[in-house]
């Protein structure tokens, strides 16, 4: 075979008649597959020799791929019984990019019959990844393989704008593979496009899989994971968000069958933390939350990386460089936590100054996206930013509050929860979750308008019991009842054991406010430190409000 690597083929060829015909005649006498990978120039760079069914195309993670462009070679094989492309052909030039796929077909009795040609199409969203060409007899087949490649590939860049290299921004496809409940699959699948819609990620597209069992390396079956990774392709995505975490091994395994960056849901909110987070400790604690994620992932993403950046044939790390890698994150680590727990120190130490002066202090709390900042904006007449996106607020704020008998108490208002917080988020940000510690009442805001506001009430009383802060006493609010009937509202009170309002109506709030005045009340509870202070004294930094009452 080493002779066909000499074969000259002019680049405006697909292939010619004379080393269609070789192949066609050693494929006849040995009743295998014949296999050409031939570049742009139309330079043989592979010889393949499958057997008569099929025949295994080698890594290309050499060749450049980009993203979305065809990855520079086209493959030419032979099919014997003048077969036409299969469906694993097709899935290959999708998944690969291939320039083109081609079969030569060999007859019954020998000889070259017919050409079967694909192609890759620009992106849309419903057509197909590729497209045959009409089958015809070798010798009248006709195309210019440079110039229709060429345009091709035009076309293709046209359909497509591509991100940036190495920015978060991009297409996705969601995916979300689940065994349980259908409707609770499909809410969090909801949820985790809010998730990517902060991202600024633009999301082309929903795929539920409902396996029996989940792959433990592709999460679904390697089939199944190839018609997705071709879906993506179809809708010209480049990246496949998963709404459960995946392993480490699942990651490399997925990013290495489909050619596309693969994130997981707290990949996607460890994201938009280190987005979001200005200030010193926030910055802190999401650095430390990111590292702690990518320690054991460290391997994969090297690859993974190297697969984004083009195929270009960069490697990942040889094992000496991950080990310093590994060295150095761990480092970094340790040095994050002497930071953030002499910080920690301080703020404890300042929570103690300001309890033994007794003032009170009401902590806002709730899901992301319930409108915890616009209630705390309404009721101590503060601008924190609120916006309809999740995770809008990343740092605890604190305002003074005028109350009617009780005077000034300390509003603060806090980071959202979620549910499946991403475990190394929860332990980085326990700095700012201790400081919930010092709340004499929890106001626990739910969007009362929202999907589905019991699982939100849940995750949120979990991770306070996680904190071992169930002891604190806590109003429910029913958030954003203007949006609703008030016969529905009264009805998700009752049966939740809560107060409703709209926060962005202060006149909603009264009734609120007396619960919380009555909780802050020291008749309410004799040993309260409201007892102990002859007069509140508030820190000379914090602004005060008076929103309501
Ligand atoms: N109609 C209506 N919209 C509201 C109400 N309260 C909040 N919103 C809207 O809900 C969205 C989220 O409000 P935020 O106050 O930012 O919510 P949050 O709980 O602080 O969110 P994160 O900080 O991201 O966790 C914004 O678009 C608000 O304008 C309400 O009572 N009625
Ligand atoms: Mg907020």
């Amino acid at each position: 075979m080493e002779h066909l690597y000499r074969r000259r083929i002019p680049p405006e060829k697909v292939v010619t008649l004379e080393v269609a015909r070789e192949c066609a005649d050693l494929t006849f006498e040995t009743r295998r597959q014949i296999g050409l990978l031939m570049n742009r120039q139309s330079q043989i760079e592979s010889v393949i020799i499958g057997d008569g069914q099929e025949l295994v195309i080698p890594d290309l993670s050499r060749t450049r791929s980009g993203l979305r462009l065809l990855r520079g070679v086209r493959l030419v094989h032979t099919h014997l019984k003048n077969q036409p492309l299969t469906q694993d052909d097709l899935t290959d030039l999708a998944l690969l990019r291939l320039d083109l796929i081609v079969a030569l077909g060999v007859g019954k009795s020998g000889g070259l019959q017919d050409i079967y040609v694909a192609h890759n199409v620009p992106h849309s969203t419903n057509a197909r990844a590729y497209v045959q060409l009409e089958p015809c007899a070798f010798q009248s087949f006709e195309l210019n393989c440079h110039e229709f490649i060429q345009s091709l590939e035009q076309d293709i860049l046209k359909g497509c704008h591509i991100s940036k290299e190495g920015s978060r921004e991009g297409r996705a496809l969601l995916v979300s593979v689940g065994v349980g409940h259908m409707a609770f699959q499909q809410e969090r699948l909801d949820e985790l496009q809010e998730l990517v819609r902060a991202q600024d990620v633009e999301v082309l597209g929903c795929v539920t899989q409902r396996p029996g069992s989940i792959h433990p390396k592709y999460v679904v079956g390697s089939g199944k994971m190839k018609d997705l990774a071709i879906q993506a392709l179809q809708s010209g995505a480049d990246t496949l968000i998963f709404d459960q975490d995946l392993t480490p091994a699942q990651v490399r395994g997925v990013s290495e069958i489909t050619d596309l960056r693969v994130l997981d849901r707290s990949q996607v909110i460890l994201d938009i933390f280190a987005k979001r987070a200005h200030t010193h400790i926030g910055n802190i604690q999401v650095e430390l939350a990111q590292l702690r994620y990518r320690l054991p992932r460290l391997a994969q993403s090297s690859t993974a990386f190297s697969r984004l950046a083009g195929g270009i044939g960069t490697r990942g790390p040889g094992e000496t460089k991950l080990e310093s890698d590994r060295r150095r994150i761990r480092e970094r680590i340790q040095h994050l936590e002497r930071d953030l727990s002499s910080i920690g120190q301080g703020r404890h130490e300042q929570r103690k100054r300001r309890m033994k002066r007794g003032v009170p202090v009401v902590s806002i709390i709730g899901y992301t996206n319930a409108g915890k900042s616009t209630l705390f904006n309404t009721l101590s007449n503060s601008q924190m930013s609120v916006k309809d996106r999740v995770f809008e607020t990343l740092d605890t704020v604190s305002r003074r509050w005028y109350l009617p008998s009780l005077g000034e108490i300390l509003l603060t208002d806090t980071v959202g929860f979620i549910r499946d917080l991403p475990k190394d988020l929860m332990a980085a940000f326990q700095t700012t979750l201790q400081e919930l510690e010092e709340a004499d009442v929890l106001v626990h805001v739910i969007d009362a308008y929202g999907p589905n506001p019991e699982q939100h009430i849940s995750a949120v009383e979990l991770v306070l019991s996680e904190l071992g802060f169930e002891h604190i006493p806590r109003i429910r609010f029913f958030n954003k009842g203007d949006l609703l009937e008030s016969e529905d509202i009264q009805r998700i009170c009752q049966r939740f054991d809560g107060i409703g309002g709209s926060a962005i109506d202060a006149t909603s709030l009264q009734v609120l406010q007396q619960e919380i005045i009555r909780l802050l009340s020291p008749q309410q509870d004799p040993t309260s430190k409201l007892l102990e202070a002859d007069c509140i004294i508030i820190d000379e930094n914090i602004p005060s409000g008076n929103g309501v009452g």
